[in-house]
């Protein structure tokens, strides 16, 4: 399956301008630059989300409207340096505010590992794992990765407690498939 209805619903700087219809939410989080944009455009089949080169692109958080049912949300991507800049303190901020709430069915957490997750990424993970929502973890760039890199991604993984995940290659079949869970996610 593929999401045959999608479009752009609404985009929110603070959470309390959320969309208050009741509808369920599926959280897209990562990294700033992991894909997460491109990710939602591949899903919908539209150009509906900005992907861009520049990493922190997306400030806000976008709500898309699938078939009619739920809400894919495109969150800022967290932070890429050590210390809490003014970004990543209101990325911490917005994520304690807006995960708790009861329309947010589940979290789909997009990792690049090209590269070791860093200390923020399994900080974050950790705090997911706690936070009692269903987390769907989607390795993107899979399609730039050789072999030896994509065993490399799964030791890593393990190693974190993770041993279920996507991988996202863009494809229609791979994309097909992460469209599938997100919507059954979201009930
Ligand atoms: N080869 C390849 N490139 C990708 C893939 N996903 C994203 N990219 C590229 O990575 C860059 C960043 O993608 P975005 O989708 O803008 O990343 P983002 O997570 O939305 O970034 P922020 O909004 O800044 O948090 C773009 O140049 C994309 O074209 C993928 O699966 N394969
Ligand atoms: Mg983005």
């Amino acid at each position: 399956m593929s999401f045959t209805k999608s479009k752009f619903a609404i985009s929110v700087a603070d959470v309390a301008l959320r969309p208050k219809d009741g509808k369920p939410c599926v959280l897209l989080i990562g990294r700033s630059n992991v894909g997460k944009s491109t990710l939602i455009n591949a899903l919908t089949g539209q150009k509906i989300a900005f992907a861009s080169k520049k990493a922190g692109k997306t400030k806000l958080l976008n709500y898309f409207l699938i078939d009619e049912r739920f809400y894919l949300v495109d969150a800022p991507g967290y932070g890429s340096t050590d210390f809490a800049t003014k970004d990543t303190m209101h990325f911490s901020k917005m994520m304690e505010e807006y995960l708790p709430l009861q329309e947010v069915k589940a979290v789909a957490l997009l990792l690049d590992l090209r590269r070791p997750m860093g200390e923020d990424d399994l900080a974050f993970l950790r705090y997911l794992q706690g936070s009692g929502k269903k987390l769907l973890i989607i390795l993107t760039k899979v399609d730039k990765m050789n072999q030896s890199e994509k065993a490399k991604a799964k030791a890593e993984l393990a190693k974190a407690g993770i041993t279920t995940y996507l991988s996202s290659d863009l494809s229609k079949v791979n994309t097909n498939k992460i469209a599938e869970l997100i919507a059954s996610s979201a009930k």
